[in-house]
């Protein structure tokens, strides 16, 4: 499917998720509005609809608390019935700052509003309309933010307190277990509940009952106190501050410094919060040994010291001094989350992978979560990490296209877990996509994207047919130049297009190539030949991107596989043509996968030795069917391939001719074993991944 096409799907989705006064994050599992999903959703909106965007927020803010308090979830009274914990287990009419008019529940969420309304504004085309609801939002904001400063910040250092996980958003994250496991409920009564959540969506996939059970017992505490601050701040539990609420805190302050500036507002107090809680925040979270931030247990006076995507969320608070910023980034592209080239991983997973109770589907215990994604690519450009931003940024746009919408991902293989078309997914979804066409528009203008090539292009040099050498000797510089650049300049599969660019090797490479006009590959036997093709179509791909100066993908140049050309003896070859060749051989099955087009979906680039081309063309069949290009799940007997295969239907005709294909390259047994007897496995389709596997 195209990539406008998948726009389309993530506005529908929004659409659909749409009340008509606020989008609910997901129509089945969560059927009301939550606090800092809206923020997220409205900065998918203010792309195209800044009238949507502004609407979601004014709901949200119409149900602030009497103190400043922003609830995190304002319930719709025409929906009830469907989620726990609802307003008659929340009965925050108890409290006296609740709102007359909207159903809420009692505790808030990170403050990331300030920052959507910022985008809001930057992304709108009619300022003069946006300024007015900058006026109307600004005071919300600002009582908003003196509510967690007065209530929240016990030591007036900046450091802002929350009381419950839910509070953190990232709800059963293993960040909260040593302060979770303390609460001893043997001797406790707890209310009567039932959860909703375990019904809709696999409970492998949810927290724990008991996880769950002591979110009551603090929603019990909060009522019994009706909901005062000061009073659940000495009988809380469950009192910490948390990174990435903090950061979020900051980075909002500083928008709302922007916001006052706009509409000519004083921004002194803004800046004195900025600075405090970001001093704070360096003084007491960070931990330089292990080079992340961590959060803080007020109650005990230690940092918990496990390690999470909030540990680097600093990122995005504009937090984290120089130093501490780069240790960050270390951790971040380590094994430990997510390494940049590294197989089976997409993007940076909520939680440090080797330990021991890491997990790749249940919640916030190990997924990969858009929205924390989102905020660290933010986080990453802030920085000027520009590798590891586009890194995340193509993860972010990849996984939805590949997997579907959904509220969370599995952190080795992908697959979607939780709601599905899940609100934020899609609004950040937008959000990126926006920028990635409005960086196209500006390659366009400068000639860099998006060429369409009307005339062909020959790219091998001319002049050089008054070759001294044999085919022989042709053939032989080809062959060790080739080997020579793959091995110098591709690690694990990653090409460096840059200094390939600059290297001397690829100087004599040009030089060699301009010779194969002496050069007859219809001469060669076999095996010469069909090692000879797949190194030149992979040198080419190499070869085009260069001289065409490609950014991002191949197509931005149409007419790349089609219009380019190299010179060969007395004729002239574009990819397409080498294709049609190599589809005359009868290996052809395995020779069209081991193709390296210049894409993230391409299997790792080998150099074809021409002794032996069969072995090496198997090793990169197996890389391939061992990557995230083939997806094998035996427990739900399905399999899911590369479109790859689609696009060569006559040779890979159905699941039966795919499953025979695959069962010879497969490593893994249990895997294999299961191609072996499941005759007709489901059979579903990931979509190309075309960003330049640089
Ligand atoms: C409890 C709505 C919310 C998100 C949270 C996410 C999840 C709720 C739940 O869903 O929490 O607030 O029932 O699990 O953890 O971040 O805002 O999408």
């Amino acid at each position: 499917m195209p990539m406008k096409n998948h726009l389309k799907k993530a506005k529908s989705i929004l659409n659909k998720n749409w009340n008509g006064k606020f989008t609910v994050p997901s129509i089945h599992l969560y059927p009301h509005q939550w606090n800092w999903d809206s923020a997220f959703i409205a900065i998918g909106y203010s792309r195209y609809d800044t009238d949507r965007a502004i609407q979601e927020l004014k709901s949200l803010f119409d149900a602030q608390w009497k103190n400043g308090m922003l609830p995190h979830i304002v319930f719709d009274k025409n929906n009830l019935g469907k989620y726990f914990p609802e307003p008659d287990f929340w009965k925050t009419e108890l409290s006296k700052n609740a709102p007359e008019n909207h159903l809420t529940s009692g505790i808030t969420q990170p403050p990331i509003h300030a920052y959507a309304v910022l985008k809001i504004y930057e992304n709108s085309k009619d300022k003069k309309k946006v300024k007015e609801f900058l006026k109307w939002i600004y005071p919300k904001l600002v009582k908003l933010h003196r509510y967690l400063y007065l209530e929240r910040n016990p030591d007036d250092n900046g450091l802002v307190y929350i009381i419950h996980p839910w509070e953190s958003g990232m709800d059963n994250s293993p960040m909260w277990d040593p302060v979770l496991k303390r609460i001893d409920l043997s001797q406790v009564k707890l209310p009567d509940f039932e959860r909703k959540d375990n019904r809709i969506v696999d409970p492998e996939q949810r927290p724990g009952d008991d996880d769950y059970k002591r979110y009551i017992y603090l929603v019990d505490i909060f009522r019994k106190n009706r909901y005062e601050d000061r009073k659940i701040f000495h009988e809380c539990p469950f009192i910490v501050f948390d990174p990435l609420f903090n950061s979020v805190l900051a980075a909002s302050n500083k928008a709302l410094m922007k916001i006052a500036d706009i509409i000519g507002e004083n921004c002194r107090q803004a800046e004195e919060w900025y600075l405090t809680t970001s001093r704070s925040m360096r003084d007491l979270l960070y931990d330089n040994n292990r080079g992340i931030f961590y959060a803080y247990d007020y109650i005990e006076k230690k940092q918990i010291k496990v390690e999470t995507s909030a540990g680097f969320m600093p990122l995005f608070g504009g937090v984290a001094s120089h130093s501490q910023a780069l240790k960050l980034l270390e951790y971040m592209n380590s094994a430990s989350f997510c390494q940049i080239h590294e197989d089976n991983c997409f993007a940076i997973p909520n939680y440090d992978k080797t330990k021991k109770d890491f997990s790749t589907k249940n919640y916030w215990r190990g997924p990969v979560w858009i929205n924390i994604n989102w905020m660290l690519y933010q986080g990453l450009k802030r920085y000027r990490f520009k590798q590891k931003a586009e890194h995340l940024e193509k993860t972010i746009l990849e996984l939805p296209v590949r997997f579907g919408f959904y509220e969370y991902f599995d952190s080795r293989f992908g697959r979607g877990y939780g709601t599905k078309d899940f609100s934020w997914t899609a609004a950040l979804f937008i959000d990126l996509y926006y920028d990635y066409e409005n960086s196209k528009k500006v390659g366009k203008n400068i000639g860099f994207f998006i060429q369409i090539l009307r005339d062909e292009i020959v790219a091998n040099p001319e002049g050089n047919a008054i070759s001294i050498k044999s085919p022989e000797e042709i053939l032989f510089e080809f062959n060790m130049l080739s080997n020579l650049l793959i091995k110098k300049y591709v690690k694990n599969g990653s090409v460096d297009y840059r200094r390939i660019r600059l290297s001397p090797e690829y100087k004599l490479f040009q030089n060699i190539t301009g010779k194969l006009i002496a050069f007859d590959p219809f001469s060669l036997d076999t095996q010469e030949k069909k090692s000879f093709l797949i190194n030149l179509y992979n040198m080419m791909v190499i070869d085009f991107i260069l001289k065409m100066k490609v950014k991002k993908s191949v197509r931005e140049i149409d007419g790349f596989f089609t219009k380019i050309k190299y010179r060969l003896g007395k004729e002239k070859f574009s990819l397409k043509d080498i294709e049609q060749i190599l589809k005359s051989f009868k290996d052809r099955d395995k020779i069209l996968i081991s193709l390296v087009r210049g894409t993230q979906s391409s299997p790792p680039l080998r150099f074809i030795s021409p002794e032996n081309p069969s072995a090496d063309i198997d090793k990169v069949v197996k890389d391939f069917v061992g990557s995230s290009e083939v997806l094998i799940f035996p427990e739900e007997k399905t399999v899911m391939v590369s479109e790859l295969l689609k696009w060569y239907k006559d040779i890979f005709s159905d699941s039966e001719k795919i499953r025979e294909f695959l069962k010879k390259y497969v490593s893994d047994d249990r895997k294999k074993k299961f191609l072996e007897i499941e005759r007709k496995p489901e059979l579903l389709y990931l979509s190309y991944d075309w960003f330049l596997n640089n």
